[in-house]
């Protein structure tokens, strides 16, 4: 397993759409494994194929609190159903880091989703769970949490970032 770095924002591959799996082969299944080893490491409680520069539709999670993991894995995930009501979660993101914020989101999901083995699953999400999904959807469709910040909030998340990202080049060169 390899650790890969996560691209944060603004970075332009972030915005871009990921491309269904075809079918889940040993070549899935290693970026799974990397992923959740670069996410387990970050440390973080999900991550998107995108966040490592992988435009594919595949997400790992792992909410588990204690010692012991619990990983998750989504290939191809599609909401099936949401509630009519939401709840606010704080949010942060691997690829916005240092930044969080409430967010409303629709407090209950259901997903259809194939496995690590490649077999159709479903899933009834609530709570962070449900939250952790759709933050992880959105990657898929090239949408960050900030988004649904306001204009003012948004741009000063990123002006911040670009500045953060400018000084690091500096050091790095
Ligand atoms: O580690 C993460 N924590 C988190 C907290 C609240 C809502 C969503 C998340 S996902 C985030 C990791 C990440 O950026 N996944 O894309
Ligand atoms: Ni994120």
């Amino acid at each position: 397993m390899t650790i890969r770095k996560i691209l944060t924002e603004p970075d332009p591959f972030l915005r871009q759409k990921s491309t269904k799996v075809e079918k889940v082969d040993d070549n899935i299944r290693k970026l799974m494994d990397d992923m959740l080893e670069t996410m387990y490491e970050a440390p973080g409680i999900g991550l998107a194929a995108i966040q490592i520069g992988v435009p594919k539709r595949v997400i790992v999670m792992d909410l588990a609190k204690d010692e012991k993991k619990s990983p998750l894995y989504f290939v191809n995930p599609e909401i099936i159903l949401k509630s009519q009501n939401n709840s606010a979660y704080e949010e942060g993101c691997l690829s916005v880091p240092g930044q969080f914020a409430e967010i409303n989101r629709p407090e209950k999901c259901h997903i259809k989703y194939l496995d690590y083995r490649g077999e159709s699953k479903e899933l009834k999400a609530e709570g962070l769970l449900a939250t952790c999904i759709q933050h992880e959807i959105d990657h898929l469709e090239g949408i960050l949490f900030i988004d649904y910040l306001s204009k003012l909030k948004k741009s000063m998340i990123v002006k911040k970032l670009s500045k953060e990202k400018k000084s690091l080049e500096r050091i790095v060169v």
